[in-house]
């Protein structure tokens, strides 16, 4: 079986969201999603998407500039390769451009999707296989209000949409930080799991003092709540508190899981496709921490459909993990612009079937979507 990558186009994609989404660095009104339409010798369409979150408020690739780099450095380095071997291709992005982990991961989706469509396999399959095909997603109450957050989460109860919550904290003071999220796990008992995610908003001295009460409020997990790179205070906070630390900017990849693994660090890692350049590095992570005991977590950069699909692909196929996941970022989306949604159903989503990634494009709302 041969076929060789004839053409790959890129796409932006800007939808709007069900509501503002307030995070420690910016408010959400849309998400822009870069899509990759991946075209080989034999006909076969490859599908790839790659996000951020605001702009450069999360890190240093913007959608445009996730577009300009594919379009200017990265197609060119896959046009007239042989597109069956996967890892050759990803191993020839790396040798030959550094960083880009978005843009790389919307590359090695669509590679995945056009192999899997060739084989008649799903992404999951092609993987290896998939553990499991419906997987827990929880939901982001990030509306920026605590009585607002509330009633959202009664509904996704009620729903059986999500029963795990994470809230965005780190915008605000510390104290009043911790009321919020009191009040919210206080309202929702035991019939929820609550979890903080302060994306990098305090310094160490600020973190004991708020973790130190968001433990005693029943939290259960607290996501990266120091700078990213600060390793050793990660590690401190871990060893010092009873409620566990979730690394998610401070590990991108299986390098900064072995060097935080190295100095001591207990608790999870978010992984996420966007941030280990695609499917293939997350679960390299995946696997390093499941060998050295960290629990696991299915992390997302607020993808669409397609992201979202190429993710659930690559945790299934990790097996059952600790802390579930977050997939659920077609549904802070307004619209979609794929032919069929994600179902998400009984506080999780199905593993979509193949093959490839499972998904196709519903080409008008593509068209109406897309930024002239
Ligand atoms: C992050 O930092 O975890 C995940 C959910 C959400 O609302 O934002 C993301 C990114
Ligand atoms: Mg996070």
């Amino acid at each position: 079986m041969s076929a060789v990558i004839q053409s790959i186009d890129t796409l932006l994609v800007d939808l709007p969201t069900i509501r503002p989404h307030q995070l420690s660095m910016t408010t959400m009104a849309c998400q822009t999603l870069v899509i990759v339409r991946l075209r080989d010798s034999d006909g076969i369409e490859g599908l790839g998407e790659g996000t951020t979150i605001g702009g450069l408020a999360y890190g240093p690739e913007s959608p445009e500039s996730i577009k300009r780099n594919i379009d200017t450095y990265l197609a060119p380095l896959l046009i007239g390769q042989e597109a069956c071997n996967v890892n050759a291709l990803r191993a020839r992005l790396n040798r030959h451009a550094r960083g880009n982990m978005i843009a790389k991961s919307a590359l090695e989706t669509a590679l995945l999707d056009a192999q899997g469509k060739r084989l008649g396999l799903s992404v999951a399959e092609l993987l290896g296989g998939a553990r499991q095909t419906h997987l827990p997603v929880l939901w982001t109450l990030a509306s920026g209000d605590t009585q607002k957050d509330i009633d959202e989460a009664e509904l996704r109860l009620e729903q059986r949409r999500h029963c795990d919550f994470k809230l965005k904290i780190g915008a605000r003071g510390v104290d009043q930080d911790v009321a919020h999220v009191a009040a919210i796990k206080a309202a929702l008992g035991d019939r929820a799991s609550v979890r903080v995610d302060v994306n990098q908003a305090w310094d160490e001295t600020s973190a004991v003092r708020g973790i130190h009460a968001l433990q005693e409020a029943g939290i259960e997990l607290i996501e990266q709540p120091i700078p990213a790179r600060e390793h050793a205070g990660l590690v401190r906070l871990a060893n010092r508190f009873r409620v566990p630390m979730l690394a998610d900017e401070a590990v991108q990849d299986a390098r900064d899981g072995l060097d935080l693994i190295g100095a001591g660090f207990s608790g999870a890692f978010a992984l996420k496709i966007a941030k280990a350049g695609g499917p293939l590095g997350a679960i390299e992570l995946g696997r390093l921490a499941q060998t050295a005991g960290i629990g696991l977590y299915g992390g997302t950069l607020l993808e669409g459909t397609i992201g979202t699909a190429a993710s659930l692909h690559a945790w299934a196929t990790l097996g059952e993990m600790a802390w579930g996941t977050e997939m659920f970022g077609p549904l802070l989306l307004k619209d979609d612009i794929v032919a069929e949604p994600l179902n998400f159903h009984d506080f999780g989503a199905d593993l979509p079937t193949g093959p490839g990634l499972g998904v196709t494009l519903d080409e008008d709302k593509l068209a109406h979507y897309s930024r002239k």
